[in-house]
């Protein structure tokens, strides 16, 4: 909803000031990469002040050779630079009805930048993984304590774990975004970045790689950023792990007003893990009939692709409910409505924007 009220910090909307949290507003959704300035900040502790001259990344756990590497080492070690789309797990939150706990996000949670690091699978093989390796965690040096009732006493630190498969597969330790150094609040001197996986598997201010031989169950993917998978009449707590398809309509924003009888571009973005965008649908009738969009970029995996779509507006004034529903190669679509087990993320039911024709 947008507020007179509602308070900016360089262009962003403060959700929260400490921890930090601010929302990019979607509506200035522009080029396929987010300008860095525009990019979504996450944070659940203060952000840590590290001196990249007297940091070390270490790797170890169930390895043969476990070492540390500092920063000038690591920066020359052979790098990749790859376009992936970050989405905070709880982005569109303050969809949800009734209003539940938690940072109140839009549609702004969410950016794609070019990030360059070192794979994470080149770490992992430089420290000999043994063969009784299964999961990897990330540990992030951000830490303090948490006033949830289930959270561990004391202060803890920012982890999470991946699978080893993952690991080796595509997963970035990233030193830059968008060709620069990463600014601190996106976890300078390094970060994670795991493609197609929601965002808090990408782990900022990353201290520590720590290979393991049985599942982890930190904090956060067990009592936080997990959900309720059904087996029959039993719920298992399971890690929110892969980004679900979704369509964001940038333009026209909530509440903006348009001219009737006349030619308006709606366009958005859609994104989606394990496969790519194929159609993106957009209803300007509140869902009682749909059109298909025009695809804007080539697909790349796990970046979104914009979509556009020119609306003839109706030559009534009125408010009309803009929706956009995106499809993915899986065949894979959006919902009517947000699945409880869920709890408060995975939001990718299709999301009502309206809007005054006038
Ligand atoms: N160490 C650390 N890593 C973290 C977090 C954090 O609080 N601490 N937040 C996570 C979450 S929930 C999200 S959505 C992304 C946000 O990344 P950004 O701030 O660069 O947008 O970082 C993830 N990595
Ligand atoms: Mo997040």
């Amino acid at each position: 909803m947008t507020d007179a009220s509602q308070k900016f910090f360089s262009g962003k909307i403060v959700r929260e000031e400490s921890p930090l949290n601010l929302e990019m507003p979607f509506s200035t959704l522009d080029d396929f990469l987010t300008p860095t300035e525009s990019f979504y900040v996450r944070t659940h502790f203060p952000i840590p002040k590290i001196d990249r001259d007297a940091w070390w990344l270490r790797v170890e756990g169930e390895v043969e050779k476990p070492f540390a590497i500092n920063y000038e080492e690591l920066i020359g070690l052979p790098s990749v630079a790859v376009p992936v789309t970050l989405e905070c797990a709880g982005n569109s939150r303050n969809f949800l009805e009734p209003k539940v706990k938690g940072v109140q996000w839009r549609l702004g949670a969410v950016g794609t930048v070019e990030w360059t690091g070192v794979p994470l699978s080149a770490l992992l093989h430089r420290a000999a993984v043994k063969a009784s390796g299964c999961e990897v965690i990330l540990e992030g040096s951000d830490c303090g304590m948490l006033d949830e009732p289930k959270s561990p006493p004391g202060e803890s630190t920012f982890a999470r774990s991946i699978p080893l498969s993952k690991a080796r597969t595509d997963v970035l330790l990233a030193y830059k975004m968008n060709g620069v150094d990463l600014p601190p609040q996106h976890g300078f001197p390094l970060r994670a970045v795991v493609p197609g996986w929601y965002a808090m598997a990408s782990v900022k201010w990353l201290q520590r790689v720590v290979v393991t031989d049985r599942p982890f169950n930190g904090y956060y993917q067990t009592i936080d950023y997990a959900y309720w998978r059904r087996r029959g009449e039993i719920a298992e707590r399971t890690p929110l792990t892969e980004l679900l398809v979704k369509a964001q309509i940038a333009r026209p924003a909530e509440g903006e007003t348009v001219p009737t009888t006349s030619s308006v571009r709606v366009h958005g973005a859609a994104w989606t893990s394990g496969g790519e965008i194929t159609k993106v649908e957009l209803s300007t009738d509140g869902g009682a009939s749909w059109n298909e969009t025009k695809l804007i970029d080539n697909p790349v995996p796990s970046a979104w692709r914009r979509w556009e779509f020119q609306w003839r507006t109706p030559s009534q004034p009125g408010k009309q409910i803009l929706i956009a529903r995106a499809t993915d190669s899986q065949g894979r679509t959006q919902p009517v409505q947000h699945d409880p087990d869920r709890g408060t993320y995975m939001i990718n039911h299709i999301l009502p924007i309206e809007v005054e024709v006038r």
